[in-house]
């Protein structure tokens, strides 16, 4: 496994808003998690035709919806291949959030996707959270996805495009402006994550960043485990089955304590 240097990783993610951890996984794991993903995306994607405003369906069979045109999001259920503990607990990631942080009691609160298909088009600038200190932008972020892209991200296949540094813009007169200023204004720092497979990404919700179109004739699936500080609610909370439960390890137990039912 490469070397990390986690103070420089954090300091990229504090000063642009996200991190990338090229080569983390090994591309056999992301294989399998691509090979089991796609079937249920599938399904989700046959019985998605309209765009829709809030996701639905069976957790286990694919649950989501279609969020703009060829875009689709869905929940993924904690069982394998999707859940491995080579991802979750991974040594690197879990150092490189107690060391963000400072505390080892954080937790993972959901786990989710984002999957432009072919056809898909831009999406509007923003971020995936809402302002939450207007005018006062925070140094430290109590909440962070964790993102596996199962392919390459390419110009060709709609990868995201960032706006780094954005994390800390806390003025609320601009947040419904993003897509008319940004198409008006120069802002050279906006660019694409073109990432290998087998590369994590953290991403700060608050940085501002957008979908682009899926050019290439396949999905651009990518999955996203949320690691959140222990007082930090979020809208979709995972569910640990008890048969999943009674697999974890002692510290996959901990780091899933408020998903287990
Ligand atoms: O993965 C992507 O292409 C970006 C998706 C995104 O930012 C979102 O749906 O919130
Ligand atoms: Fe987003």
């Amino acid at each position: 496994m490469s070397v990390y240097d986690l103070d420089l990783k954090i300091a990229e993610l504090k000063i642009n808003g996200y991190t990338v951890f090229e080569d983390l996984i090994p591309t056999d794991i992301v294989d399998r998690i691509r090979a089991a993903f796609v079937p249920m995306l599938e399904h989700l994607r046959e019985r998605e035709k309209e765009i829709a405003p809030a996701e639905r369906g069976d957790i286990y069979k694919g649950m989501g919806r279609q969020q703009n045109p060829n875009r689709y999001t869905m929940h993924v259920p904690w069982i394998p291949p999707f859940a491995d503990p080579v991802v979750y607990e991974h040594p690197v990631l879990l150092a490189f959030l107690a060391k963000y942080w400072g505390v080892e009691d954080f937790h993972i609160t959901c786990y989710h996707s984002n999957n432009p298909y072919p056809g898909s088009e831009y999406q509007r600038w923003h971020r995936d959270i809402a302002l939450l200190t207007p005018y006062a932008g925070m140094s430290i972020c109590p909440h962070f996805g964790i993102k596996l892209p199962l392919t390459d991200t390419t110009e060709e296949n709609g990868s995201i495009e960032v706006l780094p540094g954005t994390q800390y813009l806390s003025d609320p007169v601009l947040e419904s402006q993003y897509d008319d200023i940004l198409q008006r204004g120069s802002f050279p720092s906006v660019h694409r994550l073109n990432l290998r497979k087998g590369s994590v990404w953290v991403q700060d919700p608050r940085m501002i960043h957008r979908g682009t179109p899926n050019c290439s004739e396949q999905p651009r699936p990518e999955v996203v485990i949320c690691f959140s500080r222990s007082w930090f609610a979020v809208r979709h909370p995972l569910v640990v089955r008890p048969d999943e439960a009674a697999k974890l390890s002692e510290r996959g137990r901990k780091l899933l304590e408020r998903s287990l039912r």
